[in-house]
């Protein structure tokens, strides 16, 4: 169930699966606060993933650029704690794949739609870069795109499923990724949606 694609780069197949039902709880009582949007790109494109963040920051993104905010921009109001059950996960996991004593001050909360994607991008908002990013899938199945340390590198696919959460740190921390569109398909929890949720020490 664990697989590794990289030095620092670990798949746990399988891993969020008995905490499920905590997290999409969880996800409900804080897109409640913090509804789900669609943001802009500093280059004007509204993004086809909807966002919502738990925890001490948030990301965010407009016109002006992309940074790390204690308060929701469209409600005016710190973003919603983070459930205990979401900081319990990301500690675990960072553990199973090696990282001790991550404690993170951010999820961003991605949800795709059949078709949503996310190009191919480096995550370089954070001012450290020693912690890992622990990244949850929920619901409908995705490829990630797994590059190098340059935009042209070639890109391996890894295909990823609910319940799997994938860990990179350590020497993978500043590679390109992105994910693919999301296929048309039913989940029998989450219906035609995706939903990921990335954990990270922003500083
Ligand atoms: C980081 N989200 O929000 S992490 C993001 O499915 C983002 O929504 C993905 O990328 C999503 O910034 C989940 C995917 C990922 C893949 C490879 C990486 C993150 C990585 C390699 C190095 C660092
Ligand atoms: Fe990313």
């Amino acid at each position: 169930w664990r697989e590794d694609l990289a030095p620092g780069a670990v798949v746990l197949r399988g891993f969020a699966l008995p905490m499920v039902p905590a997290l999409l709880a969880g996800v409900e009582a804080v897109t409640a606060s913090a509804p789900f949007r669609h943001l802009v790109t500093p280059g004007g494109q509204t993004m086809s993933v909807a966002m919502s963040n738990t925890g001490a920051l948030g990301w965010v993104s407009d016109r002006r650029g992309y940074r790390y905010d204690a308060t929701d921009p469209q409600t005016g109001r710190p973003w919603p704690a983070m459930p205990a059950a979401f900081a319990q996960l990301a500690l675990d996991a960072a553990h199973a794949a090696g990282f001790d004593g991550f404690t993170p001050q951010a999820c961003l909360i991605n949800r795709y739609a059949i078709g949503a994607r996310l190009s191919l991008h480096q995550d370089k908002d954070e001012l450290d870069y020693d912690h890992p990013i622990v990244s949850v899938s929920l619901g409908l199945p995705a490829v990630f795109l797994f590059g190098g340390f340059e935009r042209s590198d070639r890109q391996a696919r890894i295909p990823i499923a609910h319940g799997d959460v994938v860990v990179w740190g350590g020497p993978s921390r500043l590679r390109y990724h992105g994910v693919q569109p999301i296929k048309p398909g039913v989940h029998p929890l989450l219906g035609d949606v995706r939903i990921n949720l990335t954990f990270r020490k922003v500083r």
